[in-house]
């Protein structure tokens, strides 16, 4: 069993990411700015808005971070909406989900600038995706690829079934791993939960993605030996163990099924560094134009 390395190959990511804006700045241009909108105070969300900006600080971005209160409106969150699309200093910007229950998620990303939506959540950049056109990918599923990428994981053919349908991961990884390509050529079974024998369809794959969202899931049961395993879930359980009084888990009961897989991404460590690596990537080429 090998251990994928999400932090350490973030790293190594952000690294060439810095030496890119440097030959940027070197060329007189201005450096990438990325925008994250938090409305409410979602702890899991403030860690992960605050690691996007310190991500964009170490790779030599411009970042800002604008927070509102949990009881803003829909309208005034579609007024600073608004007014990110007409900044021309803004090369792109994320609103962090999920949003209070009393805005509409779909209304607001509908609202964002496709150009500047490097969050790859528009259903204009959906659209590219699924239709091969440069688009800004979905930050989780292109760090997956990235990380079969660099440990050069065979692809080709294999059957990778993800576990999972949500519009910001399942469906699109689902997409990207059936696309052409050295690092994709899957055949694909997306799975979700109406699916009949969830357990024998989970047997089946030689890449299994997992991003239902319900803490240790998947047993060892469900793996097949060999498997290169995928754990896009993060929870934060109850622990005595810890100074925080959580410790994280995945979707995937690690200790467990690890032994079984040929591959494994931990949780912390895994697939979450990697959101935030592939944000920062779309976000340059916000800066530079798709390509
Ligand atoms: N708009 N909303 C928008 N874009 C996104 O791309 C996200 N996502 C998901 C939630 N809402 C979003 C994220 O940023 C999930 N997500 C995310 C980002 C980073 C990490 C996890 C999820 C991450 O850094 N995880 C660390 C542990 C962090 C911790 O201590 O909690 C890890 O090692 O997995």
């Amino acid at each position: 069993m090998e251990l994928i390395d999400g932090k350490k190959i973030a790293v190594k990511v952000k690294q060439e990411l810095a030496d890119e804006v440097n030959r940027l700045k070197a060329n007189g241009e201005r450096a990438p700015h990325l925008v994250a909108v938090l409305v409410g105070n979602d702890p899991a969300s403030e860690t992960y808005v605050a690691s996007k900006v310190k991500a964009c600080q170490e790779v030599g971005f411009k970042s800002t971070e604008m927070r509102y209160s949990a009881d803003m409106t829909e309208e005034q969150l579609l007024a600073v909406v608004d007014r990110l699309n007409r900044d021309t200093d803004v090369d792109g910007y994320i609103v962090q989900l999920p949003l209070p229950a009393h805005i509409s998620e779909e209304k607001v990303l509908m609202a964002i600038n496709p150009d500047k939506d490097v969050d790859g959540f528009h259903p204009c950049n959906v659209g590219k995706m699924v239709t091969g056109l440069p688009a800004y990918l979905p930050a989780t599923p292109a760090g997956i690829v990235e990380l079969l990428k660099r440990y050069d994981i065979p692809t080709q053919g294999k059957h990778c079934v993800v576990i999972g349908r949500s519009n910001i991961v399942g469906t699109p990884m689902a997409v990207l791993m059936s696309r052409k390509g050295r690092h994709a050529d899957c055949t694909v079974t997306l799975c979700h939960s109406r699916t009949q024998n969830l357990k024998e369809m989970a047997l089946q794959a030689d890449i299994l993605i997992v991003a239902l969202g319900k803490p240790q899931f998947v047993t060892a049961d469900m793996v097949k030996e060999g498997a290169v395993v995928i754990d896009v879930g993060i929870h934060r359980i109850a622990s005595d163990k810890t100074k925080s009084g959580f410790r994280l888990v995945g979707d995937v009961d690690f200790e467990q099924v690890a032994p079984k897989c040929s591959y494994i991404t931990p949780v912390p460590g895994g697939v979450g560094p990697m959101t935030i690596v592939s944000l920062l990537q779309n976000t340059l080429e916000a800066r530079k134009g798709l390509s």
